[in-house]
């Protein structure tokens, strides 16, 4: 097979493709509306502030409130003429100039129910995405947000505040994968890259997120967090080598900065297998994150796997021939194929949708884009390593 051509370039696998493990468990036909709320097109603008720009420049924006006719999520405590008024829903994305992040942003800002942050590295870029899927300028702010910098971080946290918007919900989103790279590449603390992007940078900024979240008034508060069957070895696809596996976490306890290790498991680089790992991490704070806060906050925490989105920029460092043919090898062999749009729709209900309000759950579609509460592998749902990388992230991120 063509695919196999492009796969045989990558470095050798250490272990065969071995049978796919259970594919999905309560099968669930739910309703795909984007959110359960009905609302009338009657609008006003009732708040006019200031939202930070990378630049440190000011400049007015202005949020709406949208008149709801029917509500059917736990009422806030509001006076009788309040509670016929539900403001717009503002939700923080990491990652929204491309791919994912991107068409989740669309999806929200074009139900009109939603003002989206965009929390992205290249401002420009992100203007650039938002303008070209055609999003209105009244349902977005680009602001700028480097996950590979604790300090970014932290100044993006502090940005935010400083609009005083309340926040709503926060989809961690962003991901870098280095299939080719034969050397780790640092983040500005000198952590390995993927994981240092796309589990520590995630997991300060919703341990500092939290805060706000708590704060919302909103009838759902959620966090949310990308994961994917590559991170699950119960999954053909998880079982592709290199196999994601944490192991004693030896190599992320030592600093992941390439003295001892750049792997969490403490072995060899191997970018690709950094980037699986990097996703178990993420599936894994999910349910610490629903263990530790979900009955003292109210807030719901999920993580998904959106389908197999093979055109977005996740490629982006893979050889040519692999981005040529992982297209329709995942559209006409595997049929995990998902376009950027449907895939968008798909997050975007995690976000909103009150039928996918349990916490502690990974969602998971099937072909016929009905949604489930798919089963994580054992690694990836283990409690106890969990809890144990939970322990040593907040050393890492500086928080313990
Ligand atoms: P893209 O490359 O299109 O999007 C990734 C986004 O992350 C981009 O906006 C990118 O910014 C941003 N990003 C990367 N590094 C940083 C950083 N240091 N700070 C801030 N933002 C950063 O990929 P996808 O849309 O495919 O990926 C989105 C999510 O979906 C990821 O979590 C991925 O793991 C997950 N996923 C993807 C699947 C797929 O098949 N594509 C399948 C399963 C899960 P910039 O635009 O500046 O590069
Ligand atoms: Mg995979 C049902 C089978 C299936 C699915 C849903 C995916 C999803 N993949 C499947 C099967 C296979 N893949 C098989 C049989 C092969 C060997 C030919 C294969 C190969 C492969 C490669 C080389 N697949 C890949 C790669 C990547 O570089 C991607 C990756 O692992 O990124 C980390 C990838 C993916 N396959 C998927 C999905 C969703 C990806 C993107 C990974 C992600 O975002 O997590």
């Amino acid at each position: 097979m063509a695919l196999q051509a492009a796969y045989s370039l990558l470095p050798p696998p250490t272990v065969s493709i071995q049978k796919e493990g259970r594919f999905s468990a309560c099968v669930s036909l739910k309703d795909t509306t984007l959110t359960g709320f009905s609302f009338s097109n009657h609008r006003k603008v009732d708040k006019i502030s200031t939202v930070l720009t990378t630049k440190g420049r000011t400049k007015p924006r202005f949020y709406t409130s949208v008149r709801a006719e029917t509500v059917t999520a736990t009422p806030v405590e509001t006076s009788p003429e309040q509670k016929k008024t539900l403001r717009k829903g503002i939700a923080v994305i990491t990652g929204a100039s491309s791919g994912l992040g991107l068409a989740t942003a669309k999806a929200l800002a074009d139900t009109k129910k939603w003002h989206v942050i965009m929390a992205c590295r290249n401002f420009l870029k992100a203007e650039k995405a938002a303008k070209s899927v055609g999003m209105s300028k009244e349902d977005y702010t680009v602001m700028h947000l480097d996950l590979s910098s604790l300090e970014s971080v932290k100044q993006f946290v502090d940005n935010f505040r400083r609009t005083e918007q309340p926040l709503d919900v926060l989809v961690c989103n962003a991901a870098v994968y280095q299939p080719t790279a034969k050397e780790p590449s640092f983040t500005a603390e000198g952590f390995e890259l993927s994981v240092g992007t796309n589990h520590l940078g995630h997991f300060l900024l919703s341990r500092l997120l939290l805060d706000d979240l708590k704060k919302s008034d909103y009838p759902s508060k959620r966090m949310i967090i990308v994961g994917s069957i590559t991170g699950n070895t119960n999954t053909l696809a998880g079982n592709v080598p290199p196999k994601a596996n944490l192991g004693d976490l030896r190599g992320l306890a030592a600093g992941i900065n390439g003295q001892n290790s750049s792997m969490i498991d403490g072995g060899e680089f191997d970018g690709a297998k950094a980037y699986k790992d990097s996703k178990v991490c993420n599936m894994l704070t999910m349910q610490e994150l629903h263990r530790r806060y979900h009955e003292e906050t109210g807030v719901t925490f999920s993580s998904l796997y959106p389908g197999c989105i093979a055109t977005t920029g996740l490629f982006r460092e893979h050889i040519p021939l692999f981005r040529l043919l992982f297209p329709p090898f995942q559209k006409y062999i595997t049929k995990g194929y998902v376009s950027e749009e449907e895939a968008g729709k798909r997050l975007a209900q995690v976000v909103s949708d009150p039928s996918l309000g349990k916490s502690g759950v990974y969602w998971s579609w099937n072909n016929s884009s009905a949604s489930f509460e798919n089963q994580l592998s054992k690694e990836a749902s283990d409690a106890e390593k969990a809890k144990k990388l939970w322990e040593v992230s907040e050393k890492l991120v500086g928080l313990a």
